[in-house]
């Protein structure tokens, strides 16, 4: 593949991009195939992966069953993307748009879709009163940063990340512009939470939930190879102390085991934190 390229006057998919996910990546919406989604007992149905966006939710039912929300019961199912499983029929009627996260809350008389992590934290965050302020100054700040974390999400992973790790060639005007705003992007929260405990103000909301799983992938060198290395992450030391304080959050850590591959490919209950850490203790 070369890096000289001039664009046709009409684009055609005539060929697979490259690199990694070329064959999940295709230009039109809508199911590839038939299949239902599983549905278990509990009112929300979490169809989910432990990615960055992934995680969010899993993370928020954790919080709200933690602080006694007992009808924020949910069971969790893997979506694998990885195998298109987000292309079924089912999971399309839940979202249109075939990404993960999706919701099914059936609560209600009728069974309510939400995607679009950010909408999910909104959804759950009002219908339970929880983790999101309830002043008008307090919610439109959290709702601001909430949304300035859903807006530069993509700059990161299929900006930076994906030229950073996953093209197939190494680009360096890409890689350097996304770098730039990565950097900046770190800096912005950096900035605030050297004034502010938590993204919203004082309390811990779904501002912080959404933000805290992209950049504490990226800080801790979970994320893109050596990209904590190569974007100098230890420099923003606001952003590390707001992660460690948020990484000790017990429902934290639950959250961002469920549908995880090393975690809890489904989850139905609290109990099943337990096995899997029996099982862990087993291994060990
Ligand atoms: N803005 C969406 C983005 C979701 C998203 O990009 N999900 C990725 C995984 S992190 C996905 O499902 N990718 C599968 C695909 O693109 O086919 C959200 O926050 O929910």
């Amino acid at each position: 593949m070369s890096q000289e390229y001039t664009p046709p006057p009409v684009w055609t998919w005539d060929a697979p991009s490259g690199g990694a996910f070329a064959n999940i990546n295709r230009p039109i919406a809508g199911a590839t195939h038939e299949l239902e989604l599983p549905v278990g007992e509990h009112p929300f149905q979490l169809y989910s992966l432990a990615t960055p966006n992934g995680q969010k939710a899993g993370i928020l039912f954790e919080e709200l069953l933690a602080a006694g929300h007992a009808a924020a019961e949910y069971d969790a199912w893997t979506i694998n993307i990885g195998e298109g499983q987000q292309f079924s029929s089912g999971f399309v009627a839940v979202n249109p748009n075939s990404k993960i996260p999706a919701l099914l809350d059936r609560s209600g008389a009728q069974p309510i879709r939400v995607f679009e992590s950010g909408a999910i934290l909104l959804h759950l965050a009002e219908k339970f009163g929880a983790f999101i302020p309830t002043t008008p100054s307090g919610r439109a700040e959290c709702l601001s940063w909430l949304f300035w974390q859903m807006g530069s999400a993509p700059f990161i992973g299929g900006g930076f990340g994906h030229f950073y790790a996953y093209a197939p060639i190494k680009i360096e005007y890409a890689i350097n512009r996304y770098a730039m705003e990565t950097k900046r992007l770190f800096d912005v929260a950096d900035r605030r939470l050297a004034e502010s405990r938590f993204l919203a103000g004082d309390d811990y909301s779904i501002a912080d939930i959404a933000t805290f799983t992209w950049l504490s992938g990226l800080y801790r060198g979970d994320a893109y190879g050596e990209a904590r290395q190569f974007l100098s992450l230890q420099e923003y030391q606001h952003v590390g102390r707001w992660i460690a304080e948020i990484d000790a959050r017990p429902a934290v850590k639950r959250g961002r085991l469920v549908n995880a591959r090393n975690g809890l490919l489904e989850r139905h209950s609290a109990a099943d934190f337990d096995t899997l850490a029996q099982e862990a203790a087993s291994v060990g």
